[in-house]
Protein backbone atom coordinates (compact mmCIF):
# COMPACT_ATOMS: atom_id res chain seq x y z
CA UNK A 1 0.00 0.00 0.00
CA UNK A 2 1.67 3.70 -0.64
CA UNK A 3 1.12 6.23 1.71
CA UNK A 4 1.12 8.91 -1.25
CA UNK A 5 -1.58 10.97 -2.14
CA UNK A 6 -1.10 12.21 -5.86
CA UNK A 7 -2.62 15.12 -5.35
CA UNK A 8 -0.39 16.84 -3.29
CA UNK A 9 2.21 14.51 -2.09
CA UNK A 10 1.21 14.75 1.55
CA UNK A 11 0.96 11.38 3.43
CA UNK A 12 -2.63 10.25 4.53
CA UNK A 13 -4.05 7.93 6.54
CA UNK A 14 -0.94 7.26 8.81
CA UNK A 15 -2.54 7.04 12.47
CA UNK A 16 -1.08 4.00 14.09
CA UNK A 17 3.24 3.13 14.97
CA UNK A 18 2.78 0.43 12.55
CA UNK A 19 1.48 2.94 9.83
CA UNK A 20 4.16 5.08 10.66
CA UNK A 21 6.71 2.51 10.70
CA UNK A 22 5.58 0.90 7.70
CA UNK A 23 5.97 4.25 5.57
CA UNK A 24 9.43 5.08 7.09
CA UNK A 25 10.45 1.54 5.77
CA UNK A 26 9.09 1.53 2.18
CA UNK A 27 9.68 5.45 1.31
CA UNK A 28 13.03 7.52 0.57
CA UNK A 29 14.32 9.47 3.45
CA UNK A 30 13.65 12.57 1.78
CA UNK A 31 9.97 12.26 2.28
CA UNK A 32 10.44 11.70 6.29
CA UNK A 33 9.17 15.19 7.09
CA UNK A 34 5.87 15.48 5.08
CA UNK A 35 5.45 11.51 7.03
CA UNK A 36 5.83 12.95 10.04
CA UNK A 37 3.88 16.21 9.69
CA UNK A 38 1.28 14.17 8.31
CA UNK A 39 1.23 11.51 10.58
CA UNK A 40 -1.21 11.76 13.47
CA UNK A 41 -0.48 9.61 16.28
CA UNK A 42 -3.10 9.32 19.29
CA UNK A 43 -1.18 9.38 23.11
CA UNK A 44 -2.46 5.99 24.17
CA UNK A 45 -1.06 4.33 21.24
CA UNK A 46 2.41 4.49 23.22
CA UNK A 47 1.20 3.78 26.58
CA UNK A 48 3.05 0.45 26.09
CA UNK A 49 6.77 2.38 25.19
CA UNK A 50 7.11 4.64 28.32
CA UNK A 51 9.32 4.36 30.90
CA UNK A 52 9.82 7.27 33.58
CA UNK A 53 12.60 8.38 35.32
CA UNK A 54 13.34 10.85 38.27
CA UNK A 55 16.87 11.32 36.68
CA UNK A 56 17.09 12.33 33.53
CA UNK A 57 14.08 11.57 30.59
CA UNK A 58 14.33 8.48 28.94
CA UNK A 59 14.95 7.21 25.82
CA UNK A 60 12.54 4.14 24.24
CA UNK A 61 13.60 2.73 21.28
CA UNK A 62 10.55 1.54 18.93
CA UNK A 63 12.36 1.01 15.92
CA UNK A 64 16.18 0.96 14.84
CA UNK A 65 17.59 -0.20 11.29
CA UNK A 66 20.30 1.46 9.23
CA UNK A 67 17.62 4.01 7.89
CA UNK A 68 16.14 5.49 10.35
CA UNK A 69 15.95 5.41 14.38
CA UNK A 70 12.37 6.04 16.22
CA UNK A 71 12.75 6.24 19.52
CA UNK A 72 10.18 7.88 22.16
CA UNK A 73 11.36 10.43 24.86
CA UNK A 74 9.27 10.60 28.29
CA UNK A 75 9.45 13.79 30.56
CA UNK A 76 8.99 14.10 33.83
CA UNK A 77 7.59 17.45 34.36
CA UNK A 78 11.18 20.34 34.09
CA UNK A 79 13.37 17.80 32.61
CA UNK A 80 15.63 19.62 30.05
CA UNK A 81 18.34 17.65 27.67
CA UNK A 82 21.94 19.25 27.36
CA UNK A 83 22.78 21.56 24.44
CA UNK A 84 23.76 18.87 21.97
CA UNK A 85 24.11 18.46 18.37
CA UNK A 86 22.85 15.33 16.36
CA UNK A 87 26.03 14.10 15.12
CA UNK A 88 25.38 14.52 11.50
CA UNK A 89 21.69 13.19 11.02
CA UNK A 90 18.86 14.51 10.84
CA UNK A 91 16.09 15.04 13.74
CA UNK A 92 12.84 15.57 13.67
CA UNK A 93 10.69 15.39 16.91
CA UNK A 94 7.18 15.36 16.95
CA UNK A 95 5.40 15.91 19.95
CA UNK A 96 2.87 13.31 21.51
CA UNK A 97 1.66 15.28 24.64
CA UNK A 98 2.33 18.24 26.12
CA UNK A 99 4.09 21.47 25.94
CA UNK A 100 8.50 21.41 25.28
CA UNK A 101 10.42 24.32 24.71
CA UNK A 102 13.61 23.88 22.20
CA UNK A 103 16.55 26.61 22.65
CA UNK A 104 18.52 26.76 19.12
CA UNK A 105 21.91 27.78 19.96
CA UNK A 106 25.17 28.50 17.76
CA UNK A 107 29.03 29.30 18.16
CA UNK A 108 30.30 32.63 17.25
CA UNK A 109 33.65 32.88 15.42
CA UNK A 110 35.59 33.14 18.70
CA UNK A 111 33.67 29.50 19.56
CA UNK A 112 31.51 30.75 22.02
CA UNK A 113 28.08 29.52 22.62
CA UNK A 114 24.64 31.94 22.66
CA UNK A 115 21.05 31.40 21.72
CA UNK A 116 19.55 32.30 18.10
CA UNK A 117 15.90 31.27 18.59
CA UNK A 118 13.11 29.89 21.31
CA UNK A 119 10.38 28.11 20.01
CA UNK A 120 7.79 26.42 22.08
CA UNK A 121 5.59 23.80 20.83
CA UNK A 122 2.91 21.87 21.72
CA UNK A 123 0.71 18.13 21.17
CA UNK A 124 1.31 17.45 17.35
CA UNK A 125 3.84 20.09 16.08
CA UNK A 126 6.80 18.65 14.57
CA UNK A 127 10.55 20.52 14.73
CA UNK A 128 13.29 19.76 12.59
CA UNK A 129 17.29 19.96 13.56
CA UNK A 130 20.86 19.61 11.35
CA UNK A 131 24.19 20.59 12.25
CA UNK A 132 24.39 23.37 10.35
CA UNK A 133 21.43 24.76 11.71
CA UNK A 134 23.35 24.61 15.25
CA UNK A 135 22.80 23.12 18.34
CA UNK A 136 19.95 22.65 20.47
CA UNK A 137 18.40 22.08 23.92
CA UNK A 138 14.31 20.60 24.60
CA UNK A 139 12.54 21.19 27.81
CA UNK A 140 9.39 19.56 29.36
CA UNK A 141 7.50 22.87 29.88
CA UNK A 142 4.58 21.69 31.08
CA UNK A 143 3.44 20.97 35.03
CA UNK A 144 3.44 16.91 34.18
CA UNK A 145 4.65 13.84 32.22
CA UNK A 146 4.88 14.66 28.73
CA UNK A 147 6.14 12.61 25.99
CA UNK A 148 7.42 13.08 22.68
CA UNK A 149 8.46 10.85 19.30
CA UNK A 150 12.01 11.03 17.60
CA UNK A 151 13.00 10.11 14.19
CA UNK A 152 16.60 9.90 13.82
CA UNK A 153 17.82 9.48 9.70
CA UNK A 154 20.19 8.18 10.39
CA UNK A 155 20.24 6.72 13.70
CA UNK A 156 22.58 8.35 15.81
CA UNK A 157 25.54 6.74 17.98
CA UNK A 158 27.00 9.67 19.49
CA UNK A 159 27.15 13.36 19.30
CA UNK A 160 28.00 16.65 20.97
CA UNK A 161 27.08 17.58 24.15
CA UNK A 162 27.70 20.61 26.24
CA UNK A 163 29.04 20.53 29.55
CA UNK A 164 28.22 22.94 31.70
CA UNK A 165 30.83 22.62 34.21
CA UNK A 166 33.92 23.12 31.90
CA UNK A 167 31.58 25.08 29.23
CA UNK A 168 33.47 22.62 26.78
CA UNK A 169 31.79 20.41 24.23
CA UNK A 170 32.32 16.45 25.02
CA UNK A 171 31.36 13.22 22.74
CA UNK A 172 28.35 11.70 23.92
CA UNK A 173 27.60 7.88 23.58
CA UNK A 174 23.66 7.43 23.56
CA UNK A 175 21.85 4.48 24.90
CA UNK A 176 18.13 3.55 25.33
CA UNK A 177 16.34 2.98 28.56
CA UNK A 178 14.12 0.14 27.18
CA UNK A 179 13.68 -1.53 23.89
CA UNK A 180 10.66 -2.28 21.56
CA UNK A 181 9.65 -5.60 20.24
CA UNK A 182 8.94 -3.65 17.13
CA UNK A 183 12.59 -2.56 17.26
CA UNK A 184 13.51 -5.81 15.71
CA UNK A 185 12.00 -5.68 12.67
N1 LIG B 1 18.77 14.32 20.86
C1 LIG B 1 18.20 14.02 22.16
C2 LIG B 1 16.80 14.49 22.27
S1 LIG B 1 16.49 16.13 21.69
S2 LIG B 1 16.32 15.90 19.76
C3 LIG B 1 18.21 12.54 22.41
O1 LIG B 1 17.97 11.78 21.47
O2 LIG B 1 18.42 12.14 23.55
FE1 LIG C 1 18.13 16.99 19.79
Amino acid sequence: MSHLNSENQDFININTIDDLITALMTEECDHYNDIIRSSNLPVHAFADYCSWSAKCYTRNCLVENEKFELILLCWEEGQITPIHNHGGEECWVKIIDGEFREKIYTTNQAGQLYMVNTINSKTNDVTYMIDFMGYHSIENLSAQRGLSLHLYAKPIRSCRIFDENSQQFVNKDLTYHTVAPLASI
